[in-house]
């Protein structure tokens, strides 16, 4: 009978191939179409999941289309247009079917389509896998910059990974978090559009053979192909759709050995094949042995050749394009090779990407028989890099040898990049000499000699960027200051930002139609700054009432969610308390469930009237730790010990409550996001380059518990110091602090010791997190105990959440304090760090589709 319920309705709209149509039953008609007729599913069957898959097909047809039309622009303009490309290894894309829909302006008219059909458009989004090709706040930028540039109509794409697992799914077993593959390839990407005719050879190993002339050429070795998919991705409103194209590694029939196969040796016939495949097979393979470091650097060497063999974004060769260009030259003067950088900037995603430098070398001179000096010249004006952390374990240190196997050309290349920067610092800054062991790009350190992958991106880069002021303070002051006296100019701040679209005016529906309605202009959407204009009625009782409504709608869709995946009941009416990100100790979750322990302790240890005048709140915790971070994964044991206590404790559980979030990610964080009111941005002072969530609580009226770090004091700076809760030692504390704990002069707040002692009775159950709770007191392993300072900070961030507490029982001022949030975070808007990049950095104009 579903079957002929199906069938019925399919009987009544015809099925017609026509993706521009604008109404209803057209649309209806065009989703019909796919579920008919693209060979995925049996034919009739339209449950949830394949009306998602249709309805995908069904906008990404507009997609290819709108795309096409920009690329033909593209093409037309190509010689006078320039081009940028930013290469990451990480995109954090999420889902991207609301984005779509609301980008293009057609989600009414497909919502009423799929009514028609029998579906709501609510409930067949949530059909859609996140794709997760990245790891956190980085990948997550990558995205919404690419958000932005379609907005802006820049001539500008992503390249990056068709990891076939991206970052793994979180799940709980007795021991804490367990890895699973996150598998949003399982059935098929209804997004991407594989592209047969773009196919490069990606070659790894082999030798380099020297010929009589003196030209040297990498031969031999392992070729493997790089296959491009491209990802449509619409901008807000406008007839831009750029593309994110994913590289795929594999072999050709040629590969397989038939014979072996014959002769039953199944699996080395098939070698070439599964070795390829294991280059896109993950996202972050384990590094910890030897042949995970060879496959991390591959991955990083295939993405960078694949995208520099290409580097015209629109399919025409850097051959060909520059075949032409020469011609003409030739013929009639016109181009030469220093105006490549005038045609292509390449804008490296943190160190990842670094092998582009040697490559884009590699293909200059072996491949078009530049010299040196012409090749430098066009590659260090190309090529920009953006730093994203100073943690020292995360800045990359790979070991020459493996390179000398893996890629011996570019190892040539990068030795002679290193000699003569060596040499440039002995004719030019003779008073730099002492510093040059620490400045130079090769470290040859005989027990591990490594090539410091920062050092080659500083020296071989026309712009070195950070991600905040402070961070990017931080650079050249600490981490880059040597160098700054040789390139003064070379160092910038772009401060991150993130796209309004996906972070206000699609996962918050309510509150976007509140601020259009009060701003009278929904140009906010595209142009952030405008939300200032909310400040003058932020004492306005009607918008109070509407803006205390529209939060409270979304706290409850979020509880509801919670209960769905926790089955844990929370009560919308509890102040919403929220911590989401990578687990990390410098993030310092363990100074968050450390307070939550505190008040637990607190609140037991008061009368049931006396709890009454406690503010009631629901803690929630979400984050993945990295799989082989010990002390990360026990954190997260802990924050889920702490709330089976809690949260059954029949003493405490009105007024407090304890959810790990699991498996948290872009959609989870969709959910969350507009339903918070309080969120913690609370890492170790100078230790988080930026942030990103942060701007995205506050863009959503929420309140900010934070440090002096990254990019919440820029934040803090716009909404207004009165608006934000702070607490904590600042970056040129820091060190001093260390001193002080170190020689044994640090005294503990007796609370903070209270909590730790609370932990150690056994309250949470038998799990040992002594070696955890050591980790704040004798020696961490990062040279002194608490090398995080959560003792230092632990009294100021309790002052401060009481501060939070009583804040919060003035309904009035906590709402004023949300709408100025909103108000000011217009600066925070990913457009505004892309027009800063396209002005300051690649030097790029927009190219509007007419
Ligand atoms: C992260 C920082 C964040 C920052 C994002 C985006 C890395 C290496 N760095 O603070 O830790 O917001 O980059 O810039 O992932």
């Amino acid at each position: 009978s579903v079957l002929s319920a199906k069938s019925n309705i399919f009987a009544k709209i015809a099925a017609v191939a026509n993706p521009v149509a604008e109404e209803p039953d057209k649309i209806a008609s065009n989703i019909s179409y796919h579920a008919q007729y693209s060979p995925h599913f049996s034919p009739f069957k339209f449950e949830p999941e394949q009306a998602f898959y249709a309805t995908a097909e069904s906008v990404r047809d507009r997609l290819i289309q709108v795309s096409n039309g920009m690329r033909l622009i593209f093409i037309i303009t190509n010689l006078i247009q320039s081009k940028h490309t930013i290469l990451s290894m990480e995109y954090l894309q999420g889902r991207a079917l609301t984005n779509a829909v609301g980008n293009l302006d057609i989600q009414d008219a497909y919502a009423d389509a799929l009514n028609k059909l029998g579906h709501e458009l609510e409930e067949i989004v949530e059909q859609e896998k996140d794709a997760a090709l990245g790891n956190g706040g980085l990948g997550r930028l990558a995205s919404c910059f690419l958000d932005s540039m379609a907005t802006l109509n820049l001539p500008a794409w992503g390249y990056g990974l068709r990891y076939r697992y991206g970052l793994f799914k979180q799940r709980f077993g007795k021991e804490g978090q367990e890895e699973i593959a996150e598998d949003w390839l399982e059935k098929f990407s209804p997004w991407e559009v594989v592209r047969h005719d773009i196919v490069f050879h990606v070659r790894f190993f082999g030798h380099v053979e020297v010929h009589p002339t003196g030209s040297r050429k990498w031969v031999g070795g392992e070729v493997v192909q790089a296959l491009a998919y491209d990802v449509p991705i619409p901008g807000y409103k406008t007839k831009n759709t750029i593309s994110l194209r994913i590289w795929e590694a594999k072999a050709g029939a040629e590969d397989f050995n038939l014979f072996q196969f014959n002769d039953g040796q199944y699996e080395s016939a098939a070698q070439l094949h599964s070795r390829a495949q294991q280059i896109c097979a993950v996202l972050y393979p384990g590094d910890a042995t030897e042949s995970g470091k060879l496959l991390r650097l591959k991955q990083q060497f295939f993405l960078c050749s694949a995208s520099l063999q290409l580097f015209s974004n629109h399919g025409i060769n850097l051959r060909t394009l520059f075949s032409d260009l020469r011609r003409e030259k030739d013929g009639k003067g016109l181009r030469q090779w220093s105006e490549f950088p005038t045609k292509v900037a390449v804008q490296l995603n943190d160190t990842h990407p670094t092998l582009a430098i040697p490559e884009l070398m590699r293909l200059l001179m072996d491949d078009e028989g530049l010299g040196w000096d012409e090749a430098w010249d066009v590659t260090t004006r190309t090529i920009s890099y953006t730093n994203h952390t100073v943690l020292p374990e995360a800045l990359e240190k790979w070991s020459q040898a493996v390179l000398w196997k893996l890629l011996p050309r570019h190892m040539e290349i990068i030795e002679e990049i290193d000699k003569r920067f060596i040499a440039m610092i002995h004719t030019t800054q003779p008073e730099l000499e002492s510093k040059l062991s620490s400045m130079c790009i090769l470290d040859d350190n005989p027990q591990k000699p490594v090539v410091r992958m920062a050092n080659l991106c500083v020296v071989s880069s026309h712009t070195v960027n950070g991600v905040a002021q402070l961070h990017s303070d931080i650079l050249k002051s600490e981490l880059f200051a040597d160098y700054v006296s040789i390139w003064p100019n070379k160092f910038q701040n772009k401060t991150n930002g993130i796209t309004p679209r996906r972070w206000l005016r699609f996962c918050s529906p309510e509150l976007s139609h509140i601020i259009t309605k009060w701003l009278k202009t929904d140009q906010w959407v595209t142009n952030l700054d405008l939300l200032t204009d909310l400040r003058q009625f932020a004492d306005n009782a009607d918008l109070q009432a509407e803006w205390e409504s529209a939060k409270m709608a979304n706290k409850q869709r979020l509880a509801q969610f919670i209960l769905q995946v926790t089955g844990i009941s929370i009560d919308p009416n509890s102040l919403f308390d929220i911590q989401v990100k990578r687990i990390h100790e410098y993030k310092r979750q363990l100074l968050n469930i450390l307070g939550v322990v505190y008040r637990y302790k607190y609140l037991k240890s008061i009368s049931p009237e006396e709890r009454k005048n406690t503010t009631p709140r629901t803690i929630m915790i979400g984050g993945k730790a990295f799989a082989t971070y010990t002390n990360a994964k026990r954190i997260v044991k802990l924050v889920n010990d702490v709330g089976a206590v809690v949260n059954n404790d029949p003493d405490v559980k009105c007024y407090l409550k304890v959810v790990f979030v699991p498996n948290y990610n872009v959609s989870v964080a969709e959910k969350l996001i507009p339903g918070s009111e309080l969120s913690q941005h609370i890492s170790t002072a100078g230790m988080e380059a930026s942030g990103s969530s942060n701007m995205k609580f506050a863009l959503n009226g929420c309140l900010i518990i934070g440090t002096l770090d990254g990019a919440n004091i820029e934040i803090r700076e716009e909404i207004g110091e009165d608006n934000f809760f702070l607490f904590g030692a600042t970056a040129d504390e820091v060190p001093r602090l260390r001193k002080e704990r170190e020689n044994g002069l640090f005294k503990p707040d007796p609370r903070f010791e209270e909590a730790k002692q609370f932990i150690r009775s056994g309250v949470f159950g038998s799990y040992d997190y002594n070696p955890l709770l050591e980790s704040l007191e004798g020696n961490s392993g990062y040279g002194c105990g608490d090398y995080f300072l959560v003792g230092h900070d632990f009294p100021g961030y309790m002052d401060a959440q009481a501060r939070v507490d009583e804040v919060y029982k003035d309904r009035k001022r906590w709402i004023k304090m949300s709408i100025l949030s909103t108000a000011g975070s217009g600066k925070f808007s990913s457009d505004r760090t892309i027009s800063q990049y396209a002005k300051e950095i690649w030097k790029i104009e927009e190219c509007r589709v007419p």
